[in-house]
């Protein structure tokens, strides 16, 4: 099989926000070959000038889970290209059908290469922060296997990220609300998150490992949805709220389709 090609299909459907079909429906892979194809549209991204900044989960809650009908935590890359400013316009014309979820963020202030404890994992961070992901998958109608998702670097493509706090393990139990125009659309508990959104740091340290790779000091780890994703429109002012540890908000605009 040829991971080049296959990553050069999700990449270029990323870059002129242009759905494709599944992989899968004509190409056979396994998950483990997925991350490969994953590695390699990062690779795309990398040799345009995209440099790596942290890393996603994906499907750390049931309600992510439910949603896509997928039951299985997944893990993609997050480049600078995606990180957009907290507070400003997100231009929707350069995506495809995207969604948002709210999160959380963290931020390490060690490498992680090894399994961590949650203490541990606690210990290589330096601060927590509300935060929103964007989703957009590249396969026509939303709508993947696992392998799929996988290859298509887990669906990512934005980022926004409050204000940091250190309250890193004090995410039990927060409030989660995501708001369009000041309207309630989802709403949770940072709990959903594998229980604890610091767990998703030692799923991380696990995958790290696992995969043989280094995540440096300084990176950002996305620790998965709250809640549900919610479908993006133009016009809207879209905010995160987590409790005790504050807000994220985005507006979208339709510019370049
Ligand atoms: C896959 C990405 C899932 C999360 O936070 O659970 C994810 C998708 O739903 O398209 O990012
Ligand atoms: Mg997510």
């Amino acid at each position: 099989m040829n991971f080049a090609l296959l990553a050069e299909r999700v990449d270029e459907a990323a870059r002129h926000a242009t759905a494709i079909e599944q992989l899968t429906l004509t190409e056979s892979f396994s998950v483990d070959e997925a991350y490969r194809i994953q590695r390699a549209s990062i690779e795309r991204r990398s040799a345009r000038g995209e440099r790596v900044i942290g890393i996603k989960l994906g499907f750390t809650s049931r309600a992510k889970m439910v949603q896509m009908g997928v039951d299985s935590l997944i893990w993609g890359w997050l480049t600078d290209a995606m990180l957009e400013e907290d507070g400003a316009p997100v231009d929707l014309g350069r995506l495809i059908h995207p969604r948002v979820e709210p999160e959380v963020c963290f931020l390490t202030g060690r490498d992680i290469s090894v399994p961590l404890t949650a203490l541990e994992a606690a210990r290589h961070l330096d601060g927590v922060a509300p935060a929103m992901e964007i989703i957009d998958s590249r396969y026509r109608n939303f709508r993947f296997t696992l392998e799929d998702v996988v290859a298509d670097n887990c669906s990512s493509a934005g980022l926004v990220v409050g204000p940091w706090s250190c309250r890193v393990t004090g995410l039990r139990n927060a409030g989660v609300a995501l708001r369009f125009d000041g309207r309630e659309v989802q709403t949770g508990s940072t709990g959903a998150i594998l229980g604890d959104p610091l767990r998703s740091v030692v799923q991380a340290s696990r995958l790290l490992h696992r995969a043989g790779l280094t995540l440096p000091a300084g990176s950002l780890i996305m620790a998965g949805a709250a809640t549900a994703a919610q479908p993006l429109r133009a016009g809207l002012h879209v905010q995160c709220m987590v409790s005790g540890i504050g807000q994220a908000e985005f507006t979208t605009t339709l510019i370049n389709r």
